[in-house]
């Protein structure tokens, strides 16, 4: 997968490309990012890359020319290099949320450009011309886009063939769709008082297996009702809930 990066601030991406699960799926070549700086889309001597709003008040927006150039530019070289147009999406407070569902499927794309906003963000001619999609995070405020679009390739390159360790790539496998994840305990066997669930020192998988999906129940219950709320319980997962809402004094 090709990601196309169009940003004032190409240096904060290292945090993806030098570190970790990223980093080496970077390296290894199963995504490639390439970072459009519309810095280098300017003429002026000061490489200028805002302006001001029409109408007054205070704050910049991201300048018009150098931005869009950049996006052109980006767009056509995917578009010749991997003969599909990508989609173009704007990371912005206004967006859509993205959810685990949008990366699935987005994550199955040949190539996807990501537009960073800086300042108060971009003309509206802009998005209306030259964006497919608008995201968000959600509802808080974070400074400009690229720590958004980190988070989104991060996920994306996640969902890539080859880039998981056999570890993680098992753990992904085994997990429970749509449901929070059951508590989990390293050692010491006891600290400060509070000792592990004895089941996961019985050796018995099938009744640790059992526990675990009604913790994973149970916590979901508690803490994302409407992940719940939004899917059909099979009967047995029924029965693990209905044991632990019993166990647990239905709070
Ligand atoms: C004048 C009001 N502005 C500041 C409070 C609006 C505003 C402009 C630009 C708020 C945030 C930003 C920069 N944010 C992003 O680029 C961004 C973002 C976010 O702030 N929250 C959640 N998801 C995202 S994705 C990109």
């Amino acid at each position: 997968m090709k990601i196309g990066l169009i940003t004032l601030l190409p240096e904060m991406f290292a945090a993806i490309s030098d570190y970790g699960i990223c980093g080496r799926a970077i390296r290894e070549g199963l995504v490639e990012l390439k970072l459009v700086n519309p810095r280098d889309f300017t003429a002026d001597k000061h490489r200028t890359v805002d302006d001001k709003p029409f109408g007054g008040g205070p704050g910049m927006l991201m300048k018009t020319e150098p931005l869009v150039a950049a996006i052109r530019a980006t767009k056509d070289a995917f578009t010749r290099s991997m003969g599909s147009a990508p989609k173009v999406v704007y990371l912005s407070p206004q967006g859509v949320k993205v959810n685990q569902e949008k990366v699935v499927s987005e994550s199955q794309a040949a190539s996807l450009i990501l537009i960073c906003g800086r300042y108060q963000g971009i003309d509206q001619r802009v998005l209306e011309s030259e964006i497919d999609e608008e995201w968000s995070l959600g509802d808080f405020v974070i400074s400009g886009g690229e720590i958004a679009a980190m988070a989104v390739v991060d996920a994306m390159i996640r969902r890539q063939v080859g880039a998981l360790g056999d570890s993680d790539s098992a753990l992904q496998d085994s997990f429970e769709d749509d449901l929070l994840h059951c508590p989990e305990y390293t050692r010491p066997q006891s600290f400060e008082g509070r000792d592990v669930p004895s089941v996961l020192l019985s050796g018995d998988h099938a009744a640790i297996k059992r526990w675990r999906h009604k913790q994973a129940l149970g916590t979901t219950w508690r803490k994302r009702p409407d992940l719940l709320e939004a899917r059909e319980l099979t009967p047995e997962q029924r029965i693990l809930l209905d044991e632990y809402q019993k166990e647990h004094g239905d709070q």
